[in-house]
């Protein structure tokens, strides 16, 4: 097991759906900050900014940027993250899914609503895990993640940020986002420093306070899947869309797309 982790993080992450890992990328994390200026100061075509008119601050997002931004193929690429992931997901293989930057500036009051990551995405499977990193030290404005939700029956009403629409046209298919905070859920939340980790399943449900202190709270997201993820349909496009991937249901996913970056012999 790699040296960052004991038993417990793993039990903890099979059970709950979501673990924090001290410095993950603590070694990389002047890397991601050049790399998430870089991201900011040329987007990609998924980048968006997350407020409505008047709301104060910003908030913005952009995904899939890993393969032109040279930091962010690093950090992927010569980091422990995929051997890390291996053990938490009790996989074999480790392959790629996306990059996603998450910024909020001083003053941006917006939580980020609560949702599942896994109805959005075109990948089925238990064996996956994101890591939520901040770049700033964070107290208020970190990840919250219900414990336990990652193995609800039912996913949960995928919904646009925005204008808070479904995603999907077939609601039925899914349970109302719940108020974890009303509904008295297990939340998961930590105080954390540059290149600490949040590590959770696409299943666990997750979202996150404004950031309403004098300080940036920028965040990197990396996606990474494991054996047993295959393609499958959704309702509609997926977020991110990938046009053009030509998989079908129940392929693995396309390795040159979605590069191996850890296999265990
Ligand atoms: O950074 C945030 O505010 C939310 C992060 C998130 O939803 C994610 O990483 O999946």
């Amino acid at each position: 097991m790699h040296a960052l982790l004991t038993q417990d993080h793993v039990d903890t992450f099979q059970r709950d759906g979501v673990v924090l890992i001290k410095g993950l990328f603590a070694d990389h994390v002047e890397t991601i900050r050049a790399g998430i200026e870089r991201n900011m100061k040329e987007p990609g075509p998924y980048a968006a900014e997350n407020l409505k008119e008047g709301e104060g601050g910003r908030f913005f997002d952009d995904y899939c940027n890993w393969t032109r931004i040279p930091e962010f193929e690093e950090v992927i690429r010569n980091s422990d993250v995929g051997e890390v992931a291996a053990d938490l997901m009790q996989s074999k293989r480790v392959q790629v899914f996306h990059d996603h930057v998450l910024v909020k500036e001083p003053g941006t009051s917006k939580p980020t609503p609560w949702h599942q990551d896994g109805p959005y995405y075109f990948v089925d499977g238990m064996q996956n895990v994101s890591f939520w990193s901040p770049m700033d030290t964070v107290r208020g404005a970190s990840l919250r993640c219900v414990a336990g939700s990652h193995a609800w029956e039912k996913p949960v009403l995928p919904t646009r940020w925005l204008a808070e629409t479904s995603f999907y046209p077939n609601e039925d298919d899914y349970m109302p986002v719940p108020d974890p905070d009303a509904e008295g859920m297990e939340i998961r939340e930590w105080e954390m420093e540059p290149g600490d980790a949040v590590a959770f399943n696409y299943g666990t449900l997750h979202g996150a306070r404004g950031n309403t202190t004098e300080s940036r709270r920028r965040a990197f997201s990396l996606r990474l899947v494991g054996d047993d993820a295959r393609y499958v349909e959704r309702p509609g496009p997926t977020s991110p869309p990938f046009l053009g991937h030509g998989m079908t249901p129940g392929q693995m996913l396309r390795e040159d797309w979605f590069p191996v970056i850890y296999q265990r012999t």
